[in-house]
């Protein structure tokens, strides 16, 4: 079987330090974070970036400084920005980190309830839009899908020559609104891509670990962290993102799968090396 990608999304823009004191703000955070990730076996590294306070900013210069300290930390770890933001942040706003022509960054293939009133939106004009502005700058796209019709999506804009080969999606499950992280649903998701894609799987919460395992034992890739699950166990918090990583390297231990590095993720992407 592949090695496995393991992703890390270090901090995301909805948790935050009361949730969980390792959420990282500061540039100094996010590189330290990103260098446990890293040593612990993660090859790319899901980013989204905070003023000093932890608001939420899609600002390229602070993406630029940020990835900036990360590679001093991890000079060949891979970067993906989110071009998802926070909720409510406009397309371009958004856009900003893809103008560092980062090697990958995330691709929201459809809309998806937040919990409450909040709604992450991205129409098919908007995917549209996001696809040409990540193309462009030769970015491969993780394809987040947040359910099937999402993956659905992606096919229909795959067809229109839109969204382009290699296909890696990001089976997002078990957002409140979204697709759940139940054992049956991931069969049937990952049984719906099409052949010669890649995919990862980031189960929101108590579904990350279960989804990690499930991955690794049908050859899809993970992704864990703090954007996702704050917990290493029911009730206990994890101590810092490196916890999180270590668990899925001791699960992929226990299915003999082994750890891609970086550049290994790369060649099975079909990025540069
Ligand atoms: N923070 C969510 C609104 C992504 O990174 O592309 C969007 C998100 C997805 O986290
Ligand atoms: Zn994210």
């Amino acid at each position: 079987m592949e090695k496995l990608i393991i992703t890390c999304a270090i901090s995301g823009a909805e948790v935050t330090k009361e949730d969980n004191y390792f959420v990282p703000y500061t540039i100094k955070e996010m590189a330290v974070e990103a260098y446990f990730a890293y040593i612990a076996g993660a090859s790319i590294i899901h980013l989204h970036v905070r003023e000093d306070d932890g608001t939420p900013t899609q600002d390229k210069t602070r993406f630029e400084e940020t990835m900036k300290e990360i590679k001093k930390l991890c000079p060949d770890v891979i970067i993906q920005p989110s071009t998802g933001g926070a909720v409510g942040m406009s397309n371009d706003e958004r856009l900003q980190p893809t103008e560092l022509s980062p090697e990958m960054c995330t691709l929201d293939c459809g809309s998806v309830n937040f919990g409450g009133s909040e709604v992450f939106i991205n129409t098919e004009d908007d995917i549209t839009y996001f696809a040409k502005k990540i193309y462009e700058k030769g970015i491969l796209p993780e394809l987040e899908c947040f359910g099937k019709m999402h993956v659905d999506q992606v096919m229909r804009l795959h067809k229109k020559g839109i969204i382009k080969e290699h296909l890696h999606f990001g089976l997002v499950l078990g957002v409140p609104g979204g697709m759940t992280g139940t054992k049956r649903d991931f069969i049937f998701l990952k049984d719906s891509l099409p052949k010669n894609s890649t995919y990862s799987v980031a189960g929101i919460g108590r579904f990350e670990f279960p989804l990690a395992e499930l991955a690794i034992i049908h050859g899809g890739h993970v992704r864990v962290g703090l954007e996702d699950n704050l917990f290493i166990e029911k009730g206990v918090k994890a101590k810092g993102n490196r916890a999180l990583v270590e668990r899925v390297v001791e699960l992929a231990k226990k299915h003999n799968r082994e750890i891609a590095t970086p550049n290994e993720a790369r060649k099975i992407l079909g990025l540069k090396v």
